[in-house]
C-alpha cells in the first residue's frame, strides 16, 4: 500500500541525503555532489521529487546547480543539503545542514533540537500554530533567530507542498495536524534576521500550465517533455539536456516561464546575510504515532 512506498522512497532518500552530506567538502564542486545524490536515488529504484538543492551560507535554499555548473563549495561553509525521493509520486523530502566550521555548530544543534522538538509534539489534531511556538523557543533559547517566511508543508501525491504550511515560529491562525497525512517539517534558524528575500539567480523551475497559445515548435517540445516527465514536480534544467546545449535549454526555460507555462524558484537568501541553517524530516501522522520517514 502507499505507507510502505512512502517509507521506502524515505529510506533511499535518507541513504541519499547520508551519502551526499560525506561529498560536502571545501573545494568540493557542488554539481558533482548534487549528481552523486540523484544518481543514488535513481540507482536505488525512486526519482528525485526536485532537484537536490545545496544553499550556502546566507543562501537558506532552493539553489541547484545547472549545467556545466562550475561552483565550488568554500571554505567553512555552512552548507544545506534539501532532497527529496519519490516513487510513483509518493514524495519524501528532507535535508541536513553540514558546518565547515566548527563556530556554526551551535546554530546547528539549535536548529536539530527544534526539528526534534516537533516532532514530538507532532499529533493528530494538534495545532500546526503550536508546532511552529515549539520551533521558534528551541531556536531562541540558543540565541538564534527562527526564519519566519520559511516552513515545512503538507505533501500529497504529486504535490510536493500541498497547501498547508508547518510555520517555524508561532501562529494564531495556523491549521491542524491532519489524521493520515505526510508532514515535512523543516526548521531554519539563522544568526542574522530570520527571513528571506529572493534574489536574482532561478535554477529551479515547475510546470504552471501544460498548454498555451503562441509557443513555437521548441518550446512546445520542451513543455510537453517537461509535462510528461516531471508532472507537476520541480526540475533542472539538467534534466532537460537532452533536448538542446545549455543556451537552447535555458532560453526555453525563460521564454516559457515568460509566457506562464512555468514557475521559476528564485534562490532565497537571508536578508541582511545571516548564515542558515536548516534540517528537515518528511513524517507521516497515524492514529498510534507519527513515523519519521526519512
Ligand atoms: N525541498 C525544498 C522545498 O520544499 C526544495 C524544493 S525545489 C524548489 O521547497
Amino acid at each position: 500500500d502507499e505507507l510502505k512506498v512512502l517509507i521506502n522512497a524515505g529510506k533511499i532518500a535518507a541513504e541519499a541525503r547520508d551519502y551526499g552530506s560525506k561529498l560536502i567538502k571545501p573545494g568540493v564542486k557542488v554539481l558533482d555532489v548534487c549528481e552523486a545524490v540523484e544518481k543514488i536515488i535513481i540507482d536505488r529504484g525512486a526519482f528525485p521529487a526536485f532537484p537536490c538543492n545545496l544553499s550556502i551560507n546566507y543562501e537558506a535554499a532552493h539553489y541547484s546547480p545547472k549545467i556545466n555548473d562550475d561552483k565550488v563549495i568554500p571554505e567553512g561553509a555552512v552548507v544545506k543539503l534539501d532532497i527529496g525521493a519519490h516513487i510513483g509520486g509518493i514524495i519524501t523530502d528532507t535535508a541536513v545542514t553540514v558546518s565547515l566550521d566548527d563556530k556554526y555548530n551551535k546554530l546547528l544543534d539549535a536548529t536539530r533540537d527544534a526539528l526534534r522538538a516537533a516532532i514530538s509534539n507532532f499529533k493528530p489534531g494538534n495545532s500546526l500554530g503550536e508546532i511552529g511556538k515549539l520551533i521558534e523557543r528551541a531556536i531562541k533559547i540558543n540565541g538564534y533567530t527562527p526564519i519566519r517566511n520559511l516552513g515545512g508543508h503538507l505533501i500529497r501525491k504529486y504535490e510536493l507542498h500541498a497547501g498547508i504550511f508547518v510555520p517555524n515560529v508561532y501562529q494564531h491562525n495556523a491549521g491542524k495536524i491532519l489524521l493520515d497525512n505526510t508532514f515535512a517539517i523543516e526548521p531554519f534558524a539563522t544568526d542574522g534576521y530570520g527571513e528571506v528575500v529572493e534574489g536574482k539567480e532561478e535554477t529551479i523551475y515547475s510546470l504552471r500550465s501544460p498548454s498555451a497559445k503562441g509557443l513555437n515548435e521548441t518550446e512546445k517540445k520542451f513543455l510537453d517533455t517537461i509535462n510528461s516527465r516531471f508532472k507537476a514536480l520541480p526540475f533542472s534544467e539538467r534534466w532537460l539536456s537532452d533536448l538542446g546545449d545549455k543556451e537552447v535549454v535555458e532560453n526555453s526555460l525563460k521564454a516559457l516561464t515568460r509566457k506562464k507555462c512555468l514557475y521559476s524558484y528564485p534562490v532565497l537568501l537571508e536578508v541582511r546575510k545571516g548564515i542558515v541553517a536548516q534540517f528537515e524530516h518528511t513524517v507521516y501522522v497515524g492514529k498510534e504515532e507519527t513515523i519519521v520517514i526519512t
